[in-house]
Parts: C-alpha cells; sequence; structure tokens
C-alpha cells in the first residue's frame, strides 16, 4: 500500500471511530461518564476490528491449499485477557486520537483505561499464556481459533477481611461486554448422557438424555504491526428447548426453567476446585462442552472450504492446552466415525496428526483423571471410543514389551487402582502427534517422571518449548517510557523481534542508561507507593528495594520461605540496628499479591501470616520504615501492570523441580528487575540467556532435591543446626504475629517440621545469603542498573513469537503432520 493510501485509511479509520464514539455516547445511558466513555470507545474499536477480521478471514481461507502452516485451534479452559482498550487503540493507532476526544469531554484516558474490568477466565499462568498466544498468533499472521469458554464470572475477587482471603463473585459482565461479537449463526447442539446402541448400518448411534445449545462470541486481538488479528471464540451455553409452558401456567415456574438454569450453569464459572461431586461433574461438563462445540466449529469450516473431511488434518492442527480438553481426540473420532463414516484407522490417521498437547505441571495430584461412572454417565460413547482407543494401544504395547504388565497397568487409559478413572493425560499422549513441556528442565523431567513409560513407547512424540510472554503487552503497554527507552538504545525492532535487546549488555555500564533506567523505575514505584497508601493506608519509601512475590498461593512456589526471610530480617534489624555489617540496613518493602484456590486450606492460612506479620512490621516505629510487607488484594492482569514495572527484585524460588517454567519471571526480566531465584523452570535459561551472574541465584538443584528426599531428608535437623531458622520458626509457632490466637499457625509449622516436602527449611540459609548478596548490589544504584540492563538484554528469547514460531516448526505446520504417522 502506498504512504499517501495508508495515511488516508488512517484518516478514515480515526473519522469513523470519532463519529461512532459520539453516536455512542449520544446513545448511552451510563450515569459514570468514564464508564459511557469505555463502553463508546470499546464499542467503536471493536467495530473497526471487526473490518479487520472479515479480512483475516479471508486471507486465511484464500491461502488454503497453500499455507504453510496447518489453521491452529488453540483449545484452552482458561484465558486470562485481562483489559482490551488500551491494546486495541494501540493496535489501531488511535490511543493519541481517543485522549484528545477524551480531554475535550473533561476526561482523561487513563480514568477511562482503569474502568475496565478484566476478563479473568481462568486461574494463572496456563491461561495467561494462552491470552499471550493469541497476542503473537496475531503479530505472526497465523491462522487460527481460540476457543474457550464464555465464563459469566471471573475465577473469583478475592478480598481480605481481618487479614483472611474471602471469595467472591467476580462480576466482570455487570457492564455489559462491549467486545463481544455475536456470531447468531454459530450454534451447536452439545448432547450429555443418554444411551448408545446400533445405527442399523453397522455403525454406532448415540442417543443423548439431555442437550444444551453453544452460541460463539468472538473476541478479535490485534496485532500492532500489521492489521491481522485472531479471534477468541467463546462458546456460550443455553438450554435447547424453551420453559415448560404447561407447568409454568400451573404456578411451577421454578420447575418449568429448571433446564434453563442447569444449562446456564455451564456458563457461570470455571469450575475452580473439586471438592464436591457436583462441582466435579459440572466440570467434566464444561470440558466436554468446550471441546464439542469447538470441533463442532472446525469441521463445520473445513467442509464449507474444502468439501470433503479425508484433509481435516492436513489443514487443521488441533492443539490442546493441559488435559482440560483432552476429550477432543475421543470427539474427534465420534464425529469422524458416527458422523462421516469413516473406518477406525482413517479416523485415526487424521485425529492422531491433527491432534497436539501441552503439558503444564509436574504435580502428579494435578493430572486429571475422572471416574469412569461419571464418564459413563455423561458421556457414553466417548466412553466406548476411549475403551477402544485403550484396547488397541494396549495390544500394541503388548506386542512390543511382552509380558511386561507392570507397563500395561501404568500406560493404561483406565487406572484400575481403587475406583475406575480415565486418566486424561494418557489420552492426550496416545492421540497427540506431538507433546511438549514448557521449559528444558520440566520438558526433562516431564520424560523422565511422569510420562516415562510414555516416552519410552513414543519417544520422539517429546519436545520442549518453552515458553514466552508478548513483549506488547508486557513492555510497550504496562510500561511505555522503558518502550521508549529501549526504541532509543537499540531501535524500534524489539517490538517484533525481542532478539534486538541483545545490544543493549553492551551498553549496560554507560551512566546515561542506568540514570535513565533508574529514573523510569522511580516514577513507577511512586505511582505504585501511591496507590498503596491509597487502597491499604500502608505508606511505603519509593527509595527502598521493592521486593515482590506475585503468583498463585501455592505451597511449591515457596511465599511461606520468602515470609521467613522477613521474620529473620526482622528480627536481625531489631538485634542489630545498625546492620550486620555495620553499614545500616537497606530499606525494603516486600510485596506479595495471589490467591489461594477456595479449598486449599495451606495456602489461605499463607495468606493471612502474610498479613499478621505486615501488622506487626508495618507498626514497629523502632524500623524506621525500613521493612515493610504489604499483601495486594485481589490480584489479576491488571493489578500485574501496576506491579511489574515497578519491581526491583522479582522473587522466583520454587522447589527446583516444581514449577513448569513460569511466565511471570519473563515479564519482570523484560522489566528491567532482576530475579533472585531457583534453579527451576525457565529461570534456568533465563540465567543461561542474561549471564548466570546477573541473578542471585540459591537453593538446591532438582537432582539434588531427588537425592535429598531419597536419602531420607529430615527437616528438624537442619533446624538444629541453624539458631536463625529456629528463631523465626519459634516466633510464628508461639505467635509473636497472631497474639490474639497463639496456636494459630502451630500447624504450619509443625507440618513444616514433620514433612517440609517442598524443602523451604533446606533452601533457607542459601535464600537469606541470596538476599544479602541483593542488598549489597541495591547499595550501588549504578551497578544495579547495569545489572538490570543486561537482565534486559538477555530477555530475547522470551517472546511468545519465538514460542509460537517454535510451534508452527515443530508442532503444527504441514510437513510434520504429513511426517508424524511414521511416529
Ligand atoms: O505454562 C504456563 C504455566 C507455567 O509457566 C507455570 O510454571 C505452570 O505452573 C502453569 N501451570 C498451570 C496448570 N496447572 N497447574 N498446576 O497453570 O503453566
Amino acid at each position: 500500500m502506498s504512504l499517501a493510501k495508508r495515511s488516508t485509511t488512517k484518516q478514515s479509520a480515526k473519522r469513523e471511530f470519532l463519529l461512532m464514539l459520539d453516536r455512542q455516547l449520544a446513545q448511552s445511558s451510563h450515569g459514570d461518564p468514564a464508564r459511557a466513555a469505555l463502553h463508546g470507545a470499546a464499542l467503536a474499536c471493536r467495530e473497526l476490528l471487526s473490518q479487520r477480521w472479515a479480512r483475516t478471514q479471508a486471507e486465511d481461507a484464500a491461502r488454503g491449499r497453500d499455507a504453510r502452516c496447518r489453521r491452529v485451534h488453540y483449545l484452552s479452559m482458561e484465558f486470562l485477557m485481562g483489559r482490551a482498550l488500551r491494546n486495541a487503540l494501540a493496535a489501531l493507532d488511535l490511543t493519541d486520537t481517543l485522549r484528545q476526544w477524551l480531554a475535550d469531554h473533561r476526561l482523561d484516558l487513563a480514568t477511562v483505561i482503569e474502568a475496565e474490568p478484566d476478563a479473568a477466565l481462568g486461574n494463572g499462568g496456563l491461561g495467561r499464556l494462552a491470552a499471550c498466544f493469541l497476542d503473537s498468533f496475531a503479530e505472526l499472521g497465523l491462522p487460527s481459533f481460540g476457543y474457550g469458554i464464555r465464563y459469566r464470572f471471573g475465577m473469583f475477587a478475592q478480598a481480605i477481611q481481618d487479614g483472611r482471603q474471602v471469595e467472591r463473585a467476580d462480576d466482570w459482565m455487570r457492564d455489559g461486554t462491549p467486545w463481544d461479537i455475536q456470531r447468531p449463526a454459530l450454534s451447536f447442539r452439545i448432547g450429555f448422557g443418554g444411551t448408545v446402541g446400533e445405527d442399523g448400518q453397522g455403525g454406532r448411534h448415540w442417543q443423548p438424555a439431555e442437550v444444551v445449545l453453544a452460541s460463539g462470541h468472538d473476541f478479535v486481538v490485534p496485532a500492532v504491526s500489521s492489521e491481522r488479528v485472531s479471534t477468541l471464540r467463546q462458546w456460550q451455553a443455553s438450554a435447547a428447548r424453551p420453559i415448560d409452558f404447561a407447568r409454568f401456567a400451573q404456578g411451577e415456574y421454578l420447575a418449568a426453567g429448571q433446564h434453563l438454569l442447569e444449562a446456564d450453569a455451564l456458563n457461570w464459572v470455571l469450575y475452580p476446585d473439586d471438592s464436591t461431586e457436583a462441582g466435579r461433574e459440572l466440570r467434566l461438563k464444561q470440558e466436554a462442552f468446550l471441546v464439542c462445540a469447538s470441533l463442532a466449529d472446525l469441521l463445520a469450516r473445513h467442509l464449507d472450504e474444502h468439501g470433503e473431511i479425508e484433509s481435516l488434518a492436513h489443514y487443521n492442527a488441533i492443539h490442546l492446552n493441559d488435559t482440560h480438553p483432552a476429550l477432543a481426540p475421543a470427539e474427534l473420532m465420534r464425529l469422524l466415525l458416527d458422523q462421516h463414516g469413516l473406518s477406525w484407522d482413517a479416523a485415526w490417521q487424521i485425529t492422531r496428526q491433527a491432534i497436539s498437547y501441552t503439558n503444564h505441571t509436574l504435580m502428579p495430584e494435578a493430572l486429571e483423571t475422572w471416574p469412569l461412572r461419571m464418564f459413563e454417565r455423561l458421556l457414553p460413547r466417548h466412553l466406548e471410543i476411549i475403551f477402544e482407543i485403550n484396547h488397541r494401544h494396549l495390544e500394541a504395547v503388548r506386542a512390543r514389551f511382552p509380558g511386561d504388565t507392570g507397563l500395561i497397568e501404568r500406560c493404561s487409559l483406565i487406572d484400575e487402582r481403587g475406583e475406575r478413572r480415565v486418566r486424561m493425560a494418557a489420552l492426550a499422549i496416545v492421540a497427540s502427534q506431538r507433546v511438549n513441556g514448557v521449559a528444558e528442565l520440566h520438558s526433562k523431567l516431564m520424560v523422565d517422571t511422569i510420562f516415562a513409560d510414555f516416552a519410552r513407547l513414543f519417544p520422539q512424540r517429546f519436545i520442549n518449548v518453552t515458553n514466552g510472554v508478548t513483549p506488547r503487552r508486557w513492555v510497550m503497554q504496562c510500561n511505555p517510557e522503558l518502550a521508549k527507552l529501549l526504541d532509543q538504545e537499540v531501535g524500534s525492532g524489539w517490538r517484533r523481534d525481542a532478539r534486538q535487546l541483545r545490544p543493549l549488555a553492551a551498553r549496560a555500564e554507560r551512566g546515561s542508561l542506568q540514570h535513565a533506567l533508574a529514573g523510569i523505575k522511580r516514577t513507577n514505584k511512586q505511582r505504585l507507593a501511591a496507590d498503596i497508601e491509597a487502597q491499604l493506608g500502608i505508606s511505603i519509601d519509593p527509595d527502598s528495594m521493592f521486593d515482590v512475590h506475585v503468583k498463585r498461593i501455592h505451597e511449591y512456589k515457596r511465599q511461606l520461605l520468602n515470609l521467613l526471610h522477613v521474620v529473620a530480617r526482622y528480627q536481625s534489624m531489631l538485634a542489630h540496628p545498625e546492620g550486620a555489617d555495620g553499614k545500616g540496613w537497606v530499606a525494603r518493602t516486600v510485596i506479595i499479591a495471589g490467591k489461594a484456590a477456595s479449598a486449599y486450606h495451606t495456602a489461605k492460612q499463607i495468606v493471612q501470616l502474610t498479613h499478621d506479620i505486615g501488622r506487626r512490621i508495618n507498626a514497629d516505629a523502632r524500623l524506621n520504615g525500613r521493612l515493610k510487607l504489604v499483601f495486594l488484594p485481589n490480584y489479576g492482569v491488571s493489578l500485574a501492570e501496576r506491579i511489574i514495572p515497578a519491581t526491583d527484585l522479582s522473587e522466583q524460588i520454587s522447589t527446583a523441580g516444581t514449577e513448569a517454567s513460569g511466565t511471570g519471571n519473563m515479564k519482570f526480566a523484560f522489566n528491567g528487575a532482576l530475579t533472585i531465584g531457583t534453579w527451576d523452570g525457565a529461570n534456568i535459561e533465563m540465567a543461561e540467556a542474561m549471564g548466570v551472574e546477573n541473578m542471585f541465584v540459591f537453593g538446591l538443584r532438582a537432582e539434588q532435591v531427588i537425592e535429598l528426599k531419597q536419602l531420607g531428608y529430615d527437616p528438624r535437623s537442619v533446624v538444629a543446626n541453624n539458631a536463625q531458622l529456629r528463631a523465626v520458626l519459634d516466633a510464628i509457632s508461639r505467635g509473636d504475629f497472631s497474639p490474639g490466637e497463639p496456636q494459630r499457625y502451630r500447624g504450619l509449622i509443625d507440618g513444616l517440621l514433620q514433612n517440609d516436602r517442598y524443602l523451604l527449611l533446606a533452601d533457607f540459609a542459601d535464600y537469606v545469603q541470596a538476599q544479602q548478596r541483593a542488598d549489597q548490589l541495591f547499595r550501588d544504584p549504578n551497578a544495579w542498573q547495569a545489572q538490570a540492563a543486561r537482565t534486559i538484554a538477555g530477555m530475547g528469547r522470551f517472546s511468545t513469537d519465538r514460542t509460537v514460531a517454535e510451534y508452527v516448526d515443530s508442532v503444527w505446520s504441514v510437513q510434520r503432520a504429513a511426517g508424524s504417522s511414521t511416529l
């Protein structure tokens, strides 16, 4: 396109945007001007994005047979999208236009952006990764659909009452959903329960007892450097039949609409835990609903474009984001066998070529299994198909490893120990052409431990694709001043190719760069300090080291280890006010945020302990404000966008071998925070990329963890040999921080002493030393910023643009699909 034409198009988009904005506002009945403006701006952006969506779809359909990469269908129960306005404005180049328009209406852009609720449709890392992928799909121009569920409520809103977490419904749609593009033509019937019998032609016929409708709603994710967009298609469930009018007329109005309510419950919220039978059943139904609707959509599109079913895997890749959508192979087989009349072998070849699966955790307890009886009740035809897949799979294993009954038991799709259960990871692996972990160590441990038998059966199926984050949201949008500085230093190419940050390392010793980095950080810290003061009434020093630990609260992520250090520091500060080395204490603000799963008692106790310790320390005048501990409630994407640019020290301290990858670690490092971390997940590759001397690494390595546990780890002997640790544990255990209820943390500390599963005590001493190294460096602001520059310079590999490109090359491309049948 010529330059003149491009600027005309830009001008007309701007005019169109302003016209729509005026019209929307004229129609708005919203009392709050910022919310009205947000709604109007979102609708106006949506209109422009819809045009881009139509052009992208037309382009993809036209590319058809020539496409190198298949169209990717990314199935995920979670998408943590956060806010959309700032992203859309940047992509449409309308930020200044809206800013000016708002100023003319006596409003400011920041207030309007802040008025948007987060779309928090998921738990944590896996869901945010999916959101970053959508951004990179658009940026890389990859033909794709993300598929999810349109949850009426986000995961939950975390409030704190008397230091305790309480969960509330996260009513993110309360002001409407202006970004949603409803697709009335997209409606599929999804069945549950019922019976299976012969179809009279040698096939099987499933007659579901219950049917719900799935209707599609699109959320469009734009690229910044092109007009391509990607699509998140979210399914909403509704009843397939209206109310029972006769019952209604008799006054039984609740009974008349019971099935409407039951269908609607599928949309309410991603069922968070498995503490009740009804909850487990709802979650299985949600998973099946996502899979069935998405595959119905895919098949309809494929038939529309190609007119036959046999080439399905040649043009389409189906990716399972963890095992939550692992029903997909069974559903695809059902569609190919029962609806399209393919033979088992033909259907299985298509399924195997189309499906791939990413594992996101090594925690054995997080590997999904479903009771057979529940499966049979809800998904009887799928269970039949799973049995047949299993039968053929086990026959093949028996043929290769005759007599190895242990292997047969371990790699069966059905767990026969105790109540029989379907193993979803086994189903995903057996049906996939590729299975990947999300960081090198994780991928290695995956094949050495939880999937060792499968790796023996299918060695070429297992690969690694290290995670990334999108630099658009996680630098350009959340830290615009840093983005500008990086443009000046290395040119703006890093925005599309983060490897172009590399030359920053050679400039790290320049005073001007160090000064500029320090200035940006200080401004971001001042802004966060103001937020904290306003929200929590805690005043913090922007010149103190902001030492930040934000992520889901989980024992393996070791927020408790962080707290042990805080208490140790507190005790040392009181004992030696002049500092251990006589140089005084580096001022620190320790910031923790994260949600504890609602049924996870220990995680909730850790939240409460943080508050109890914080209350005591923050009020202790003897410290002169040189140590503060703050818990920021309701952690989510938007809060992260605020906290991460303001962080000096990023805590990535999981027990080695437990964190699959981590992506928070990457977001912090992109924003120039230094990492204190274990040799775990993607920390390792980050340290290698930036130079390990630029990270404060501590703790046992994964192989040492295994060895120590094998030898018989005794936490009590660690404590017996460490007076500092003993004093910390004693203080917490005897109630120094919970004087109103001295026994409050006795169980938590006794638990550590008896079975320190995540080796907090074993790593404590080394952690304290690493913290001292951080203090030492922080005393020299130039040296700290030089290390920050080298940290950023090393982050080139950790963009999802690189991650997605690797998936294209090694998982989703046509060439691989053709070759995969031999695996
Ligand atoms: O792969 C994305 C993300 C990883 O970075 C985290 O290390 C990992 O914990 C997370 N996994 C999950 C799923 N399950 N659990 N537990 O969110 O995935």
